[in-house]
């Protein structure tokens, strides 16, 4: 494998990963990004020119990424409609890129025999009860309970058809929540790091009793590269890093990190549908690819990633006064 595309490379997971497969690789790597909201082509500034190349454009256009296909050995597929708040306000977009633009890809991938690989994340599988030992593995049950995740499910089920029907060589991964640096102020660790810098106090929907599974990004990134380089076509991998933590642990957390009083946070409107927990079972990637997370102390993680918004003000201040604005609309 020589040159790989990847899509939705400006946002957050994508930029984390080009950074890791150029630094980890001699491939040569094409973004194709929207450059939506949650685009930024800062993100990926510093990559070595000879090796990288940017294109703007749309995953749904099918001329184009019929052009950009033909010319490589695998893509990588991250662009997404990202947020479940979003998917709330107007699922269209959803629509649009989560599906048709799937669609789009894997039938130019079909048509060249390009080998693809999927990005998902563990809400199509729904939520588990917070009290239920069990957590999600490769064969639990489809049950997404939002637009965006039930677009992301509608995707993972599209890409296992064009593997039966059509003999694509495609492997999916769902993960569970990332956090790290180059994470829209939009996300949860994001958003409360980056009220606490403006003096404002962070926000529990509900009431911050959801428990999601914390995994460093650039774990994922090394997951990612460990499927596409050894995976099994037709595969479905899930990763995680036994990361569980409810919401008002996390904030609790960054509070006390940075030097305020654990409890000043505020409690708002619960988010219509809130999924409740959301655990994975990764036994199947670490037997199977020798795959193992490198950050497995959350605590340091949150350290370092308080840092970087700490020393990176200049990249996400253009959107906090309008995701911030946003959110206000919501009650949230
Ligand atoms: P993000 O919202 O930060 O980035 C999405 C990127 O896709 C942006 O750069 C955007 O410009 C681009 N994009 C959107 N629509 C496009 C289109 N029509 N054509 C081309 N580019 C388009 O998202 P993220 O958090 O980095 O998530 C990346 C992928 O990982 C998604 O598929 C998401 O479902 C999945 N995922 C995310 C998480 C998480 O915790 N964030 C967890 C598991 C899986
Ligand atoms: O201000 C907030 N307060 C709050 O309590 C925000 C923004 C969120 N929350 C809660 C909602 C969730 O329980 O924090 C948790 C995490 O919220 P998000 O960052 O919006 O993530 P989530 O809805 O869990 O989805 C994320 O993980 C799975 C990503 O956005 C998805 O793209 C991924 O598929």
């Amino acid at each position: 494998m020589q040159r790989i595309l990847v899509t939705g490379g400006a946002g957050f997971i994508g930029c984390n990963f080009v950074h890791y497969i150029m630094g980890h690789s001699s491939l040569h790597v094409t973004v194709l990004d929207k450059l939506t909201y949650a685009g930024n082509i800062e993100s990926l500034e510093g990559l070595p020119g000879t090796r990288f190349e940017f294109v703007k454009g749309d995953i749904c256009d099918a001329e184009l990424v019929d052009g950009l296909t033909s010319d490589v050995d695998a893509v990588v597929h991250f662009a997404a409609e990202s947020h479940n708040d979003n998917s709330l306000q107007d699922p269209r977009p959803f629509v649009d890129t989560n599906l048709v633009g799937t669609y789009t890809l894997i039938e130019a991938a079909r048509r060249h025999g390009t080998r693809f690989h999927h990005v998902s994340t563990d809400e199509v599988y729904g939520d588990l009860a917070l009290d239920d030992p069990a957590r999600f593995t490769e064969d639990s049950v489809y049950r997404p309970t939002s637009p965006y995740s039930a677009t992301k499910a509608g995707s993972d089920l599209l890409v296992r058809a064009w593997v039966r029907s059509f003999g694509l060589r495609a492997t999916i991964s769902n993960c569970s929540n990332n956090y790290g640096p180059y994470q829209h102020v939009e996300k949860f660790i994001p958003r409360q790091i980056t009220n606490i810098l403006d003096g404002i106090r962070p926000r529990l929907y509900g009431e911050g009793r959801n428990v999601r599974d914390w995994i460093h990004v650039e774990d994922h990134s090394s997951a990612v590269a460990a499927i596409l380089e050894h995976g099994k076509p037709g595969e479905t991998y899930l990763i995680g890093a036994d990361g569980e933590l409810s919401n008002r642990t996390v904030v609790e957390k960054l509070l006390v990190l940075m030097g305020k009083s654990p409890d000043a946070y505020d409690l708002v409107t619960d988010r219509p549908g809130h999924d409740l927990r959301y655990a994975i079972d990764s036994a199947k990637l670490r037997r199977e690819l020798g795959w193992a997370p490198r950050y497995s102390d959350f605590d340091a993680g949150l350290v370092a990633t308080v840092r970087w918004y700490q020393e990176h003000e200049s990249w996400w201040r253009p959107q906090k006064a309008g995701t911030e604005l946003k959110y206000a609309g919501q009650g949230h």
